[in-house]
């Protein structure tokens, strides 16, 4: 750029550029230089741009609940969007998350004819426009504030992957006693098929970088939580920069639990979370079938 001033000066006299913007008061010698601290000042107060990804199915009780709570979580501190990903819900959220969308609150992305969280997810994040995206539930076993708490680990740490986990200290699960055994009786357990340093394999509340998680070569189709074992494990293999932090699981207060219904409790879990670590970490990857 050319720093030279247009036009006459009076012999001896300095040039000086003051700018002022809101809060903002900058002074300048050159036009130059004043570009530069304005694109500081930008660079340091630009916002985390990120997309919160929630798969909803018959979530009529909690989804525009969570969305205002989110977004008040994010407000002032992301330039967000929350990206909602419905698989033709019987009940009244595939017209809740219209009118969130329509006044611009939300991105509601309908599915027919397919159903099941991981392709949700995974269609919710090709579709996500920000650089890092927010995997969550929508019946609040996620607390929305941890969202920003994701969010400044990820940039404070310049970790790629950040995960939230109930079993680190500060951590924990609020949920029925079959519920919170089988969760911990078999994180024990995938932890020590994993190994690694991974303290929750299962809570399936992360915020990751988009281009990188797209990256993954995913062979094993989920149903259910074993999606965070294979992401947690490529994120792993890959050798991305991953931290966790803690948080408190709440078992879902409105709605039902599709996990529950239909798969058998400790038997259900333990048969897909189980043999997926045990495929994980010592099977011969499968071939893609979704
Ligand atoms: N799009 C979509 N979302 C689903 C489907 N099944 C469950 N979900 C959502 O995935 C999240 C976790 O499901 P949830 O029923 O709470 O399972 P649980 O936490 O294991 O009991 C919730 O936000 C559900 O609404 C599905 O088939 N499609
Ligand atoms: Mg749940």
């Amino acid at each position: 750029m050319d720093d030279r001033p247009v036009g006459a000066l009076a012999a001896g006299s300095a040039v000086r550029y003051a700018y002022r913007s809101g809060r903002l008061d900058l002074e300048a010698k050159s036009i130059g230089e004043l570009q530069q601290l304005v694109s500081k000042v930008v660079a340091a107060t630009k916002k985390r741009s990120v997309s919160v990804i929630i798969p909803t199915y018959n979530e009529e009780a909690n989804i525009g609940r969570l969305v205002e709570a989110v977004s008040s979580a994010l407000a002032g501190f992301a330039d967000f969007e929350i990206v909602v990903v419905d698989d033709a819900s019987a009940d009244g959220t595939p017209a809740i998350i219209d009118a969130l969308a329509f006044s611009g609150k939300v991105a509601a992305i309908h599915r027919q004819g397919i159903r099941g969280i991981f392709s949700a997810i995974m269609d919710g994040i090709r579709a996500a426009r920000s650089d890092v995206v927010v995997i969550m539930d929508a019946d609040f076993s996620h607390p929305p504030l941890k969202v920003a708490e994701l969010l400044r680990k990820l940039d404070e740490g310049g970790f790629d992957l950040v995960s939230c986990s109930r079993f680190l200290h500060g951590g924990g699960i609020r949920a029925p006693f079959a519920r919170k055994f089988a969760t911990v009786l078999f994180n024990r357990f995938i932890r020590f098929v994993m190994g690694g340093r991974i303290t929750d394999w299962t809570g399936g509340f992360h915020a990751v970088k988009r281009d990188k998680l797209l990256a993954f070569d995913f062979r094993h189709p989920a149903k259910w939580g074993e999606f965070d074992l294979e992401l947690l494990y490529l994120a792993g293999k890959a050798g991305l920069r991953v931290a966790e932090i803690p948080f408190i699981y709440n078992f879902r207060e409105e709605g039902k639990s599709k996990s529950a219904e239909s798969i058998d409790f400790l038997f259900g879990y333990a048969w897909l979370y189980g043999r997926r670590a045990l495929q994980l970490r010592f099977g011969r990857q499968r071939p893609k079938t979704f």
